[in-house]
């Protein structure tokens, strides 16, 4: 049977626009699916740097303003992997228009920026989806099974964190191209929104709701040159961020997020510990899940490390045979497969923009625990 296209206008084309691009043009290639991504244009205010772009990764045409690209009746899906202040306006229009919407996360600066979207997406009843690609390592998506099953039993502890070291340095300067997440008017917040969402997508996934947090923040490198200006402006996102939440389920955690881990380059890990069992993941050991189970034998009892390359772990079966690893860039193919997936079932892809908008409800409540210094309600 000829398969359907899915017809993408991607805006941006960063770090985010290469890995959406990569998955776009794998997908086909690795799962069977009714539908072909393809990739019909890409959008960005430089037209040069959006024409290499279009040339290297194969985008049929070009655009500068992405109300012009959203109007085009040629295309099925818009894309979102701009800067975060433009998330709203683009996938609110794209909606209005009758789009479906992917969009690069945090999905809004804030909840309330959110809630819009939610709001547009769900009035005009498109399929949406925000690109937590974390959820989609095998290992992480086995845990989730793992857990699912009821393997750790009652929780009690979730501990979580991601660290990072790029932004030591006093000489380096805030805002402009690459250096948006340093600017809170166009990023919405510093690491809380940039590192600790993902590990609170993860954990929202994993282990249910959040009911109150109580953090801190602190911004070590109070000035920083601005490249947009040429001066030293006041530097407000946070740099690092740190709080303690109490789950729904009962359990306690610790979440940290840090930009400033000397050393570090993208230490995102969880652990979790249960009444039956524990599991770790490490995002540096990405295809190892380290897994405790108390029903073991007693004199072998102890941590093991689960290598998920066999062909019945989630997602393996389409890679190459068991032993062999796949990497970062996957999660991101298995995205785009899971949202065909979707299209396919009628089934919700998840994180739609509503679950995801549950990762920023709780971000603002750490953000204002850290001003106010109480705990903080993270639901809605
Ligand atoms: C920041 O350095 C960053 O690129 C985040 O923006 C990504 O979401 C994270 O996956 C890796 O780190």
């Amino acid at each position: 049977m000829a398969k359907k296209k899915l017809r993408v206008g991607l805006v941006g084309y960063g770090f985010m626009g290469r890995t959406h691009s990569n998955a776009f043009t794998s997908v086909s290639n690795f799962f069977d699916s009714g539908y072909t991504p393809e990739l019909t244009a890409i959008c960005a205010r430089n037209g040069e740097k959006a024409k290499a772009f279009a040339e290297q990764w194969n985008y049929q045409s070009v655009e500068t303003d992405w109300r012009k690209m959203i109007a085009r009746d040629d295309i099925d899906l818009i894309d979102i992997a701009s800067p975060n202040d433009t998330h709203k306006e683009i996938a609110i229009a794209a909606a209005e228009a009758g789009k479906m919407v992917m969009c690069e996360k945090p999905l809004g600066r804030n909840a309330a920026e959110s809630a819009e979207m939610v709001a547009a997406v769900e009035k005009a009843g498109v399929a949406n989806m925000v690109w937590y690609n974390y959820r989609r390592v095998p290992a992480v998506t086995l845990a989730k099974q793992l857990i699912d099953e009821g393997k750790l039993g009652r929780i009690f502890h979730y501990r979580a964190k991601f660290l990072q070291d790029w932004t030591i340095s006093t000489d380096l300067p805030q805002g402009g191209e690459g250096l948006w997440r340093l600017d809170k008017d166009v990023a919405g917040s510093g690491v809380t929104g940039d590192l600790l969402a993902h590990c609170i997508d993860t954990a929202l996934w994993l282990n249910g709701e959040i009911d109150t947090v109580t953090g801190t923040t602190e911004t070590f490198i109070k000035e920083r040159m601005h490249t947009l200006t040429g001066k030293m402006q006041k530097v407000t996102i946070d740099d690092a961020s740190m709080f303690l939440a109490r789950f729904a389920n009962g359990s306690l955690a610790t979440f940290e997020a840090t930009r400033y881990a000397r050393g570090h380059k993208a230490l995102n890990t969880f652990e979790i510990n249960g009444e039956n069992g524990s599991i770790a993941w490490d995002l540096h050991d990405l295809h190892r899940l380290e897994f405790f189970d108390h029903s073991d034998e007693g004199l072998t009892r102890g941590w093991k490390t689960l290598h998920i390359t066999d062909g019945d772990h989630p997602y393996m079966d389409k890679w190459w045979v068991p032993g062999l690893q796949i990497g970062y860039e996957h999660t991101f193919i298995h995205q785009v497969a899971d949202f065909i997936k979707g299209l396919e079932d009628g089934t919700a892809p998840s994180p739609t923009f509503r679950e995801a908008m549950a990762t920023d409800v709780v971000t603002d409540a750490v953000l204002k625990s850290a001003e106010t210094g109480a705990w903080e309600s993270a639901r809605n």
